[in-house]
């Protein structure tokens, strides 16, 4: 096989969850464009109507479903349907998230584990449905959505990054559990990215200047830019194809370089 051909995804059921719009959006896009088949799904009809007509735009026609990922029982039946109306799934995304950001010591205990309970159990209930079929198969490529948070910390973020740090060990630990059934289970760390999850964070000061948020994360940025979820697009079709077979329980941070700095220097 080419090297090149060791990129297509032809032939293959991806799911990506929580992909109406956003970096799930992209990534399924560039999974379109490789091949693959795309299945994904959204909290809400209005949500999977939406991105029904995104991907109709760009000539892809995906298969959306309404599903809440924390649901154990709604995720088991759903994975049965993609399973029987579209095929074995190959290659599982899991994106969908939330964040909260509220002072540690003004969270709710349930408010935290809200988040813990989409970002973090949602990937285990969601991989935990897929396993089975992708040994009964002879293998499987399952992508968990990480953070920088999945590394650092920062104000207001604390179950956000409990739940992204986690994510980051269950990613190790799936590839160490299923690494021999030929599943490889990795992550991919997005910097700061330009979604509306982050445009609290890029608002404009009402004098029009730029929020201190935005300033300061361009200036830890090497690439002195956020990114954009097209950014995402070239790593996770190498995660999810061939030519990462022996790539296992790695955590790919996209993030222009901001892991690798220490930051400007003053003056
Ligand atoms: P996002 O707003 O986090 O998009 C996630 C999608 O998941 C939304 O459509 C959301 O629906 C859906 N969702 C939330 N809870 C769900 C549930 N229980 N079941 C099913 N779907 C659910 O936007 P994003 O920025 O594209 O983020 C995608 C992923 O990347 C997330 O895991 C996020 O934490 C991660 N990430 C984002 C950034 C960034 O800078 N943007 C950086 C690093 C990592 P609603 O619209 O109703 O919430
Ligand atoms: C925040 C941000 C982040 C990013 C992202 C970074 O408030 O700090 O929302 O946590 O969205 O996950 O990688």
């Amino acid at each position: 096989m080419s090297i090149i051909n060791s990129f297509s995804l032809e032939g293959k059921v991806a799911w990506i969850t929580g992909a109406s719009y956003g970096i799930g959006f992209a990534i399924a896009c560039a999974y379109a464009d490789a091949g693959a088949t795309i299945v994904f799904n959204d909290i809400n009809q209005e949500l999977v109507d939406k991105g029904l007509a995104s991907y109709q735009e760009k000539g892809i026609s995906a298969h959306g479903y309404v599903c809440d990922v924390t649901d154990e029982e709604a995720v088991n039946a759903l994975t049965k349907r993609i399973e029987s109306e579209v095929g074995k799934i190959n290659i599982l995304v899991n994106n969908a998230g939330i964040i909260k950001r509220i002072p540690m010591c003004e969270m709710s205990a349930s408010q935290f584990r809200q988040v813990i309970d989409v970002d973090l159990n949602a990937p285990f209930i969601v991989s935990k449905a897929v396993i089975p079929s992708m040994i009964e198969a002879g293998g499987g490529k399952i992508i968990n959505i990480c953070s920088m948070m999945s590394e650092l910390g920062r104000e207001t973020v604390s179950a956000y990054a409990a739940a992204k740090g986690g994510l980051k060990m269950l990613t190790r630990n799936i590839a160490s559990e299923y690494g021999k059934y030929n599943i490889q289970c990795n992550g991919i760390g997005p910097g700061y990215i330009a979604t509306p999850q982050t445009a609290p964070l890029r608002e404009k000061q009402p004098d029009g200047s730029r929020h201190p948020f935005d300033a300061f994360i361009i200036s830890k940025t090497p690439a002195e830019r956020w990114g954009n979820a097209e950014d995402l697009m070239g790593p996770a079709v190498f995660l999810a194809s061939e030519a990462s077979d022996f790539v296992n329980g790695h955590v790919l941070y996209v993030d222009g370089g901001i892991l690798a700095y220490i930051g400007k220097q003053p003056g």
